[in-house]
């Protein structure tokens, strides 16, 4: 079987196409895992790339999409950083002729013909899955079991579905209690502020962390050290993504549960940049598969792990 690197090379093209990808910022490791991956992948591909960070701003975003119309590339991709607001530009879009893909977060837009293809996690499912860890976990019992979450960007795919995720897998369980939920903005010092503010709050209350991404959680992590409290122990820490530093403290026993988001989309974008380019049809939803790791597997899944 071919690698997906030789695979990407191997078909040539009449022309190098051009892909215009507008990536919604630069707040966490994954996000910086994503970009290299697509910028890589369009290398080997030989396929131009016009890059833009908005630096998680949706206009910045916009305003990108708009210069790549102008541009006249041939397709264009972007990782929006929320879902809701996007029928306008991608409307301008479609009046220019150009394909679009979605990648990573989707949009929620009531015209499916606005985009191509939509690449990415099943958000949902990794909540469930941290859900059903929770409901493993902890016997059933009679005193509220406390639950704090750190949401990431307000709007965003993976927060909404990543929280009803969760809350659907607990929903049989009425010990399980939410203390507090708020957004911190999927970056380390966010995370650490608002766990900082739990803690005040709520203190030996809290007996479960579930944050949306690793990078608040590394910073949560440092907060309830500062406290006082033991990470993996007093608080049981459940995360989203799998970087490298996370599954590190997985290994350490800081934290608990670490739901794999995989970032690697380089690849399975550029096959369908390639696609699209040739006239061919793509399905509407490519869902990247995804695994759990526990402290028993952290170790080894560490030793592969590049981000
Ligand atoms: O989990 C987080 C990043 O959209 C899946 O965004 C992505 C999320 C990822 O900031 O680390």
């Amino acid at each position: 079987e071919k690698q997906p690197k030789e695979a990407l090379a191997s078909t040539t093209l009449a022309r190098e196409p051009v892909l215009g990808f507008s990536q919604l910022g630069s707040e966490s490791a994954w996000r910086l895992a994503n970009t290299n991956s697509i910028t890589e992948a369009a290398k080997i591909a030989d396929i131009r790339l016009s890059f833009n960070n908005a630096e998680q701003s949706q206009e910045k975003q916009i305003e990108a999409v708009r210069e790549f119309v102008k541009q006249k590339v041939d397709v264009i991709a972007i990782a929006p950083v929320v879902e809701t607001g996007w029928e306008p530009i991608l409307r301008e879009v479609k009046q220019a002729g150009i394909p679009v893909v979605i990648i990573d977060r989707n949009v929620d837009v009531a015209d499916q013909s606005l985009y191509v293809s939509h690449i990415g996690s099943d958000f949902y499912e990794e909540g469930k899955k941290a859900g059903k860890y929770l409901v493993d976990k902890f016997p059933k019992q009679i005193a509220p079991i406390g639950i704090v979450e750190l949401r990431g960007t307000e709007g965003s795919t993976p927060s909404i579905a990543r929280g009803k995720g969760l809350r659907d897998a607990i929903a049989t369980r009425k010990d399980f209690r939410f203390l507090a939920s708020e957004n911190a903005d999927f970056t380390v010092v966010k995370g650490k502020e608002v766990m900082k503010k739990f803690l005040a709050e709520k203190g030996k209350d809290i007996r479960v962390l579930y944050s949306h991404n690793d990078d608040m959680t590394l910073g949560a992590l440092e907060a309830i050290e500062e406290y006082g409290l033991v990470p993996g122990k007093d608080i049981v820490v459940v995360t989203v993504d799998g970087t490298h530093k996370a599954l590190e403290k997985l290994s350490e026993g800081k934290i608990n549960l670490v739901v794999e988001c995989n970032p690697l989309l380089g690849p399975n974008l550029i096959q369908a940049v390639k696609e699209i380019f040739k006239g061919n049809t793509l399905p509407k939803r490519i869902v990247t598969s995804e695994n759990v790791f526990t402290q028993v597997t952290a170790a080894s899944e560490m030793a592969s792990r590049t981000y």
